[in-house]
């Protein structure tokens, strides 16, 4: 079989050589990320029954997968760092010896793409050759991840040109893990998702390299997106100075034309896409979509902290996002956009929880069985997702295709949380911030197998994705302050704290502005605040809640602090640390000293609204 490709380099070409002769596809087909290349793998797609063309006249260009049931999220439990010494990849991460993980994935790769097609995808994280954005190249006998890799990054011919002899490119193998001939030569047919039992994702940081089997849903197999943009260029961020972070990316302008850029970090499904769109409930405010997932920030030559969103779409959650709640991203989903595990209506369109307050009477299900609204289970998976180029957003900045980036003022961190933690809070300096960022917990979503709604530790939203030892990543974000002068305020906020009857205390999405408008207006200096012991909170009358229907027992609640309730919070908060052991930077203990003396001398006082 030849691999030869007109303008590859050697370096591409001698390692899809050894991929297809590992591998032994039928085939192998170089991408290059055109529109009739999308058409093709689409059209096929269709014959195959992986994806269903939607209704022209409603959904224009878009299509709906359905995945296997057994793979529709994130599997932690199989993602590997795989790092010469152990304690590079610290406590929270599933580690291999990289020598015998070697051999085991060349056990499972052996044959895997036997019947099919390999295709080479060629793709740049970030503006081909930005001085920010790297480059990396996916070989996958999957179609479904070619073209969303296409919506995804920015793949093809470009990126392929832009790798010349001794350019750094990271590759990333990936196989479903179903071969439709076996060993002996027998055939046997292909499914609608092909995937395996058996999975890997698995990272090799010190060699820069991805191997991903058995999964073709999301993070598992868009190999651009959490393997390379977060856990391969979090340790290269750690070696090089510069940072790789689950973050959104927003360009907030006020009243008086003040241009702000904001860094959030929320676990996954908790926030960030929505955030990114967010439709300003208060007047003369505007917010522009730069990311909604991955944020690399590197230092600039002034001290300032400069970021890009290496990302070219939007793979988000669907269930939840509706007119009412994300009005932005309900016209970015009007025309070509690959729904996967969402339900389809009788006429051909797709449906979720919560994108209509109507109910249809009759759905197809993401499993493809009859649904009603008195089924038992959702219509769509809690989990389904869509995937869409960040051009479509009406709310993107141009921003997006600056190589350059933008200056970041402040990072936000978050969690779903419906106790102690308060709506907003500021750290009063960058150490403070660093401990604000260890310490996020958040309810367990369906972004992963685990247990929804299980509080666990995310330090940073990066438990899932940092490629190297949390601990040594905390001592990398305090040693960030010495390469700033300039650094990013960072404040903590929480959309999700709940009354005793277990709804929801503030009301969210678009009025989340009026958050956005105080810390904006803490970056311009134009408001004071007030010191608690974990952190700045609004002065009553500072925070816009001018025509808000939240009484004042509930705003009361949002930023209510309770010693007893905090104390045991960093008592459990220390013995998670205790888990890094002597690599636990001592900042962050002194701090949580610090915050918890605060709450004991209780010289702080509650505010009333
Ligand atoms: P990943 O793509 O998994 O990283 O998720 P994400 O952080 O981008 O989360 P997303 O914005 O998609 O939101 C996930 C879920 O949280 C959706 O069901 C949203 O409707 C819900 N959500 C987002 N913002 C808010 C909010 O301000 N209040 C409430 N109550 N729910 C929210
Ligand atoms: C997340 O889980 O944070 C996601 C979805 O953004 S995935 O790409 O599957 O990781
Ligand atoms: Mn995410």
């Amino acid at each position: 079989m030849s691999v030869q490709h007109p303008g590859a380099d050697p370096s591409v070409v001698a390692w899809v050589r050894r991929v297809a002769a590992l591998t032994q596809p039928d085939a192998v087909v170089w991408c290059d990320g055109s529109a009739e290349e999308f058409d093709r793998l689409t059209t096929q797609m269709v014959e195959a029954g992986t994806l269903i063309r939607l209704n022209e006249d409603l959904r224009p260009g878009s299509f709906l997968a359905r995945s296997a049931p057994t793979d529709v999220a994130r599997v932690e439990s199989r993602t590997f760092i795989a790092s010469r010494r152990r304690e590079d990849a610290g406590p929270t991460n599933n580690w291999r010896e990289p020598t015998a993980l070697r051999e085991e994935l060349a056990g499972v790769f052996d044959g895997s793409m036997r019947g099919r097609t390999m295709y080479v995808v060629p793709f740049s994280m970030g503006p081909v050759g930005g001085p920010i954005s790297q480059l990396g190249v996916q070989v996958t006998d999957s179609p479904y991840a070619v073209v969303s890799m296409r919506v995804m990054t920015r793949t093809g011919t470009d990126a392929l040109a832009a790798i010349g002899p001794g350019t750094a490119w990271v590759p990333a193998v990936h196989s479903v893990g179903f071969p439709l001939v076996d060993a002996v030569g027998r055939a046997r047919p292909d499914v609608a998702w092909p995937c395996n039992d058996l999975k890997y994702v698995a990272h090799f940081p010190e060699s820069r390299e991805i191997f991903s089997f058995g999964s073709g849903y999301g993070g598992n197999a868009l190999l651009g997106k959490k393997c390379f943009a977060l856990r391969i260029a979090s340790a290269m961020g750690r070696e090089e100075g510069w940072l790789a972070e689950h973050m959104l990316l927003v360009k907030v302008t006020d009243p008086d034309q003040r241009v702000f850029h904001l860094a959030a970090a929320f676990p996954s499904a908790c926030g960030k896409t929505n955030l990114a769109m967010l439709r300003p409930t208060l007047p003369g405010w505007q917010v522009q979509t730069i990311g909604d997932d991955i944020a690399w920030m590197r230092p600039d030559d002034q001290g300032r902290l400069r970021a890009i969103n290496p990302e070219a779409g939007f793979f988000g959650v669907a269930p939840g996002t509706g007119w009412s709640t994300n009005p932005t991203a309900m016209q970015m989903l009007d025309r070509d956009v690959i729904f996967t595990n969402v339900a389809l209506t009788d006429d051909g369109d797709v449906w979720w929880e919560g994108m209509t307050e109507q109910v249809p009477e009759h759905l197809t299900d993401w499993r493809g069985r009859d649904w009603t609204p008195a089924s038992a289970t959702p219509a769509a998976h809690p989990n389904a997702r869509f995937t869409v180029a960040a051009a479509q957003c009406p709310s993107i900045a141009g921003d997006l295709d600056d190589p350059a980036g933008v200056v970041v003022d402040a990072v936000l961190f978050g969690g779903r949380r419906r106790t102690n933690v308060p709506l907003v809070s500021q750290a009063p300096d960058w150490r403070a911030g660093v401990f604000l960022g260890a310490s996020i917990s958040s309810e367990q979503t369906a972004a992963a197998e685990g247990t929804v709604g299980e509080l666990r530790h995310d330090p940073f939203a990066m438990l899932p994705f940092s490629g190297y030892d949390m601990a040594d990543y905390f001592a990398h974000w305090l040693g960030m302050a010495d390469r700033l002068s300039q650094p990013p305020a960072v404040f903590g906020v929480n959309w999700f704290r709940r009354g005793e009857d277990g709804r929801y205390l503030w009301p969210g999405f678009g009025e989340n502005s009026r958050v956005v408008a105080w810390i904006c207006a803490r970056l311009a200096g134009q408001v004071g605040a007030l010191p608690t012991p974990v952190g700045l909170v609004p002065v009553p009358g500072d925070l816009d809640v001018a025509g808000l229907d939240v009484p004042a027992a509930d705003l009361a609640e949002l930023f209510a602090i309770d010693p007893a309730t905090w104390t045991a919070e960093l008592d459990e908060l220390e013995t998670y640390f205790a888990r890094f052991g002597d690599k636990l930077p001592r900042d962050l203990t002194r701090r949580l000293e610090e915050v918890r003396g605060e709450l004991r001398a209780a010289r702080w006082e509650q505010r009333r609204w």
